[in-house]
C-alpha cells in the first residue's frame, strides 16, 4: 500500500493511494458508510500505531461522482469515518500537486459531505471553500458529570461540532490534559443528554474556543476528535462550524478575515460569505508539508499487522 504523509499545522494526513477495499461507485456518503461498517479492520491498521500515529487522518481516494472533480476522497481517523476534514484536504491539495496531479490554480474534491473547491497558491498553501457550515443550536446547557452544567452551540462544518466559547480551561498546550478530559466529557454527555445535528447526528468533535495573548489573533482553540486526539491545526471544519456560529451572531461580517491559531500555535486565515440556506460558505487558508512518501507492509506474521489494539 503506497501512502503519501503530510501535516497541515502540526496535525498528520496520510493519503492512501492504493491497496484499499473496492466501495462500489455510488455516492460518496454511501461508500464512506460502506468504509465505517464493512471496512474497520482496513482504516484501522492504517492509523493505528505501530504504522499509523495519534491524531492521524487518512485520506482515501476514490473515483469522484462528479467527473468536474480532480478526485473523490474519504477521510477517516481511528475511530470514524469523517464527513469532511479541512486540514485533510489542505494536506490532499499539496499531496497531489507534489504528485504532479494538479498545478496552481482552483480545483474541486468530492467528500461525503459534498464538494469542496480547493485554491493551491504555491507548493505549500491551500484555501479551502468548504461546503456550507451551519449553527443548528444555541446556548445549550449539558449536565457534564464530574463539571456541572456547561453551555456551548452546536454546529455544522461537514463534521458536527459542540462549541463552548469562552473556554472553562485555557488553552494552553500546558493545559492539554485537563483539556482532554473536560471535551470528552462534554462529548459523552451531548451524546448521552441526545444533544446533536437536526437528524439526531451525534456530536463527533469537541470545540473550546479561547482568548489568543497574539497581536491580531482572534481566538485560540482547542478541538477533540473522534479519536480522543486534539487537533493540531485549528481544524478546518471547527473553524467553519465556528464562523456559522460568529455570523450567526452578527459578530463577524461577511468578507472579514480573522485568524484562527490552534492550541499549538498553528494558523489558518478564515473568512465567510453567505450561503443560499441560511448558512455561510467557509474559507480556509492553511499550509500543508509532505513528511513522507512510504510503501506500508503488513506482514502475515507481524502480531500487529493489524495495530495496537488497547
Ligand atoms: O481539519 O476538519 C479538520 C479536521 C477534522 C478532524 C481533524 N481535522
Amino acid at each position: 500500500m503506497h501512502v503519501i504523509d503530510s501535516h497541515t499545522g502540526g496535525e498528520p494526513t496520510r493519503v492512501i493511494l492504493d491497496g484499499a477495499p473496492d466501495l462500489g461507485s455510488g455516492p460518496l456518503a454511501e461508500r464512506a458508510r460502506r468504509l465505517a461498517t464493512e471496512h474497520e479492520g482496513f482504516y484501522r491498521s492504517i492509523m493505528l500505531e505501530p504504522r499509523g500515529q495519534p491524531a492521524m487522518v487518512g485520506a482515501l481516494l476514490v473515483e469522484p461522482v462528479d467527473p468536474s472533480c480532480v478526485t473523490g476522497v474519504i477521510y477517516f481517523d481511528v475511530d470514524a469515518v469523517l464527513g469532511m476534514c479541512g486540514h485533510g484536504t489542505i494536506g490532499l491539495t499539496v499531496t497531489l500537486a507534489h504528485l504532479g496531479r494538479i498545478g496552481a490554480g482552483r480545483h474541486r474534491i468530492e467528500t461525503p459531505a459534498g464538494v469542496v473547491t480547493v485554491e493551491l497558491h504555491d507548493a505549500n498553501t491551500v484555501t479551502v471553500t468548504n461546503i456550507e457550515s451551519r449553527r443548528v443550536l444555541s446556548d445549550v446547557t449539558l449536565d457534564v458529570p464530574g463539571y456541572g452544567a456547561v453551555t456551548g452551540d452546536v454546529a455544522y462544518g461537514g463534521n458536527w461540532f459542540f462549541i463552548v466559547d469562552p473556554s472553562p480551561i485555557p488553552v494552553e498546550t500546558g493545559n492539554i490534559g485537563q483539556l482532554t478530559d473536560m471535551t470528552v466529557a462534554i462529548r459523552k454527555a451531548s451524546i448521552a443528554q441526545g444533544i446533536g445535528g437536526e437528524q439526531g447526528e451525534p456530536i463527533d468533535h469537541v470545540i473550546f474556543q479561547g482568548a489568543s495573548p497574539d497581536p491580531g489573533v482572534h481566538s485560540r482553540n482547542f478541538v477533540l476528535c473522534p479519536d480522543d486526539n486534539y487537533d493540531r491545526s485549528p481544524c478546518g471544519t471547527g473553524s467553519s462550524a465556528r464562523l456559522a456560529c460568529l455570523a450567526a451572531d452578527g459578530a463577524l461580517a461577511p468578507g472579514e478575515e480573522v485568524i484562527q491559531h490552534s492550541v499549538i500555535g498553528s494558523a489558518y486565515r478564515l473568512s465567510y460569505q453567505p450561503g443560499v440556506n441560511g448558512g455561510v460558505i467557509p474559507s480556509i487558508t492553511g499550509q500543508a508539508h509532505i513528511m513522507a512518501e512510504a510503501t506500508l507492509v503488513f506482514d502475515a506474521n507481524d502480531p500487529f499487522k493489524e495495530g495496537i489494539e488497547l
